[in-house]
């Protein structure tokens, strides 16, 4: 392992992901970066800045590819960089980027992976304009790539891409990584046979493929045999010139920027001010709209829970907020509709002038206001449909530095096979929920503490950063892997 860590990568680190993680504005004829504080930006400035030494010896700035929704006269010239990224618009002409984007990617592959197959649309525009824009992004890495450059591409946007960058670059190291679930092969099946092979062997361009879990690993494998004939041996596929590795990387969160967020006065005054003008029991959710979310399940487990135990009338506040998604989709739209109108039922039939079973907001939180949630309430109540990860469970145990708190979560979520000791519930069944948020109302805290523990020990150990490192000692033992083999 040792020995793995001193052989650090001389080249760039070259990003590639839909979207660029900066808001380009442009102030007195000068472009200005305003960096995103996401998961992911983090991760990679990790990468360069690690406690261990960093996994890139190179100096240079982290190059970050992705769609800008600037257009291409506002960027003309400038230079798009700051400290630590260099930034690379990729710029999608928006009838390509609407049947791409909004079409291949959130009206097909999303549903799909989500096991939502009726709400999947096959058009062959969409594929038509899925391949243009990797090449967009391909054009824009053939642009700027150098010899040992290691790029990272991300998601299912550029699933063509790896092996686009293979066929030109096959010296570089690609690595590829899924964020939302790989579907069983009966719902993988269910694309045209061109299309399937086009992703498996698009993805099976890296050296490293990574997903969450590893049953998507599993699917995935499955896919690769059944689509394009290739067997693996202990997940390593041989290519014949080339070997990939297809592995598990639970993504995972800055546990000590959460824990430590505990005592951000902020914070303190967030958590303190929502105890004290509920004063009861707090439950408490926050996704974007979506009907993987299984934000209309929740609310009927919860609608039950108030139904079969009305002791626990009065005495508890469900705080739900949800981020707007997507809303110019009509069934977005709809679905938006169904939650308001389900909520409002409920509050009409349960409450009363003195209380509000369901305090909801249709809007987005500070991220203090988020933490001051999360430590404040009683109950996390995270039952998505499907959820690649889910990192908001893992945001709430991270910030529970008091070591109370319980978490309910839906075993469709990846991360409960990591949060093995949460409540863990079936998001479609509406009694598994409202029994869950009895148990955990009534859950003694030395076994929320217990629980508590236990996650988070787990959190610590495999944090964002470690996922990162994972991902990139894999990419180096693949290397030796290989020159092993050119030796035999
Ligand atoms: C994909 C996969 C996988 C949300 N509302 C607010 C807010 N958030 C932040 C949370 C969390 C993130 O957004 C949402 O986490 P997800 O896990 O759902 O991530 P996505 O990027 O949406 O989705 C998912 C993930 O990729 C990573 O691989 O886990 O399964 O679908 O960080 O904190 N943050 C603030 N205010 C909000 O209102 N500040």
């Amino acid at each position: 392992m040792e020995n793995l860590k001193q052989q650090k990568s001389t080249g760039r680190l070259v990003i590639v992901a839909y979207r660029l993680p900066f808001k380009i504005i442009r102030e007195n004829d000068q472009a200005q970066l305003f960096q995103n504080s996401g998961g992911l930006v983090s991760a990679v400035l990790s990468l360069v800045k690690n406690k261990n030494g960093p996994v890139f010896s190179s100096n240079e700035k982290i190059q970050w590819i992705g769609f800008s929704e600037n257009t291409r006269e506002e960027l003309e010239g400038q230079s798009l960089a700051n400290d630590e990224f260099q930034a690379h618009p990729v710029f999608i002409p928006e009838d390509v980027n609407e049947n791409y984007y909004e079409g291949f990617c959130n009206n097909l592959i999303w549903p799909l992976c989500h096991y939502f197959p009726s709400l999947a649309r096959f058009d062959d525009d969409y594929f038509e304009a899925y391949k243009i824009a990797n090449k967009l992004f391909f054009d824009k890495i053939d642009e700027i790539i150098q010899p040992g450059d290691v790029v990272w591409v991300q998601d299912y946007q550029l699933m063509l891409l790896p092996d686009m960058i293979r066929q030109k670059y096959p010296d570089n190291k690609i690595g590829f990584f899924f964020h939302i679930p790989f579907p069983s092969f009966e719902l993988f099946r269910l694309l045209p046979v061109t299309w399937r092979k086009a992703i498996v062997d698009g993805i099976l361009g890296a050296d490293v493929v990574g997903f969450h879990t590893n049953d998507y690993v599993e699917y995935f494998l499955k896919a690769a045999r059944l689509v394009s004939g290739y067997g693996n041996k202990l997940h390593y596929i041989n290519m014949s010139n080339r070997i990939v590795k297809v592995d598990s990387f639970p993504i995972s969160v800055d546990f000590d920027k959460f824990n430590d967020a505990y005592d951000d006065p902020m914070v303190a005054d967030a958590r303190n001010e929502a105890r004290q003008s509920l004063n009861q029991k707090i439950i408490f959710s926050v996704d974007r709209l979506d009907y993987s979310k299984g934000i209309i399940h929740r609310l009927r487990g919860f609608q039950r829970f108030l139904e079969r135990y009305p002791e626990w009338h009065e005495k508890v506040s469900f705080v739900m907020v949800v981020v707007p998604s997507r809303d110019t989709i009509e069934q977005y739209q709809q679905m938006k509709s169904e939650i308001d109108q389900t909520v409002g039922r409920i509050n009409a039939d349960y409450g009363n002038i003195y209380w509000q079973p369901i305090i909801y907001q249709y809007r987005s939180m500070p991220y203090h206001e988020l933490v001051g949630m999360y430590t404040a309430s009683d109950v996390a109540l995270i039952t998505p449909v499907r959820d690649g990860m889910n990192l908001v469970c893992k945001e709430y145990v991270a910030s529970r530095k008091d070591r109370k708190g319980v978490l309910i979560l839906s075993e469709m979520a990846g991360a409960a096979a990591e949060l093995g000791e949460a409540l863990i519930i079936n998001p479609l069944d509406i009694q598994d929920i409202a029994d869950a948020i009895k148990n955990a109302f009534e859950m003694p805290e030395e076994e929320q503490t217990k629980r508590m523990d236990a996650m988070r020990e787990r959190i610590k150990d495999y944090d964002v950063f470690a996922w990162t490192e994972d991902f990139f000692t894999q990419m180096t033992m693949l290397e030796q892997e290989h020159e092993r083999l050119r030796q035999v």
